[in-house]
């Protein structure tokens, strides 16, 4: 990585691969000496300000010095930047830089992007706000996250690119639109974060990748539902994506393994399909059965089977609904929040190709805590990849406003 002498080392530095200064102190046993809690402590000391300080300089020139009475002198008169959070519409994911023009996103390491759609609903439409509601949510989220140890601001070139063009009308423009979308990020090499849109997306985003794998792609897919029939109410739906996905021939059905699945809203076709092809279903029962640990390593095992890269498709539903009403089929009896996290931080560990977060719909949220939710899964996500060392390591060469590590002048 292009280190700057203010830029914190990034790595594989978890805090179950030991502490980073050596604590030996006598109050506590070796063993929560590397708990995560003091492993954080240790880790945050090694971050950069730089991107922080640039930030607030900027502020100033653009924002005007405040007024004469404010002690802080860090504080424009008009707010710019991250401060404070509930001024203002921030507008894009956590406040990262806006690419106006795509054709510049090979300067980027990672890409947002939304898809905001909802024609692929079946029962509650809404998810075409979710790229809205999602970028909103995170209006009260810093850059940095303790207990991972990252600073996002600091350690990852990140751009939000705004939303695909989707046709309401018809669904296979919007595809058609979501996989051009998808390729021209994937193709340049840049790292894509979509943000549904209703999990139709699957099928699109998964078919504008798949030309640019020189091999084939596993998928972990996190919902309630296993949505692999071939059509529903006469099309290809929401419920529907990974039918078409699988039938690419570098996405096997093997590669497939789905966390979460369970409940009312099963239809039997779809699972059909999954017992025939083969996909890998983990039910919340597995999940409580065998321990998070042990699904993150069999979802891995499958996934990365002969695979070169593993895509990440986390449906919002698979939460427990009572913590995400916000959605086009609420299931109760789903993950927990806390269990959903932990799963997302183990998968992500190894390495992932790109992610998408589907199936938010606002206008059924209450105090946006599905928003919220979603906001997490990326973010948790982001910051391992990170932490991990497999984003971080590309510097901004044109974006004069960029985030992430600075080349060495
Ligand atoms: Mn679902």
């Amino acid at each position: 990585m292009t280190q700057h002498p203010h830029d914190a080392p990034t790595g594989a530095a978890g805090p179950h691969a030991g502490s980073p200064g050596r604590d030996h102190g006598h109050s506590h046993s070796d063993a929560f000496a590397t708990r995560e809690g003091r492993w954080a402590q240790l880790a945050e000391e090694r971050l950069s300000l730089y991107r922080h300080d640039e930030e607030i300089e900027r502020g100033l020139a653009f924002g005007l010095p405040g007024s004469p009475t404010l002690v802080d002198r860090t504080i424009p008169t008009f707010s710019r930047g991250e401060l404070p959070h509930f001024a203002g519409e921030r507008g894009t994911f956590l406040n990262s830089p806006y690419l106006e023009d795509v054709n510049d996103i090979e300067d980027a390491e990672v890409a947002v992007f939304g898809a905001p759609l909802d024609s692929g609903a079946t029962y509650r439409p809404g998810a075409r706000f979710g790229p809205q509601g999602i970028r909103r949510s995170t209006n009260l989220f810093g850059t940095y996250c303790y207990e991972l140890g990252v600073d996002l601001r600091e350690q990852l070139n990140m751009v939000d690119i705004g939303d695909v063009f989707t046709i309401p009308g018809n669904l296979e423009k919007s595809f058609d639109q979501i996989s051009q979308a998808m390729a021209h990020v994937y193709a340049r090499g840049v790292f894509p974060v979509i943000l549904g849109g209703d999990h139709s997306i699957g099928y699109p985003t998964i078919r504008g990748m798949a030309p640019y794998v020189d091999g084939n792609i596993g998928i972990i897919h996190f919902d309630r539902h296993v949505d692999t029939q071939e059509t529903d109410l006469d099309e290809r739906m929401h419920t529907t994506p990974w039918f078409h996905a699988t039938n690419i021939r570098n996405a096997p059905a093997t590669n497939l393994v789905q966390i979460g699945i369970g409940g009312w809203q099963s239809p039997r076709a779809g699972v059909r399909v999954g017992r025939e092809r083969g996909t890998t279903v983990i039910t919340v029962g597995d999940v409580e059965r065998v321990g998070i640990e042990k699904v993150a390593e069999v979802a891995l095992e499958t996934a990365w089977k002969d695979a070169k890269a593993v895509y990440l498709s986390f449906d919002i539903d698979v939460i427990d609904a009572g913590f995400v009403p916000g959605t086009g089929w609420p299931e109760p009896g789903g993950l927990l929040p806390r269990e959903a996290l932990n799963l997302v931080r183990r998968i992500a560990a190894p390495g992932l190709a790109g992610l998408e977060v589907v199936e938010c719909a606002p206008p059924y949220d209450w105090a946006e805590q599905t928003a919220l939710l979603s906001s997490r899964v990326i973010l948790d996500s982001l910051a391992v990849l990170v932490r991990e060392g497999r984003l971080g390591r590309k510097a901004a060469v044109r974006n004069r406003h960029a985030w992430g590590p600075v080349d060495s002048h």
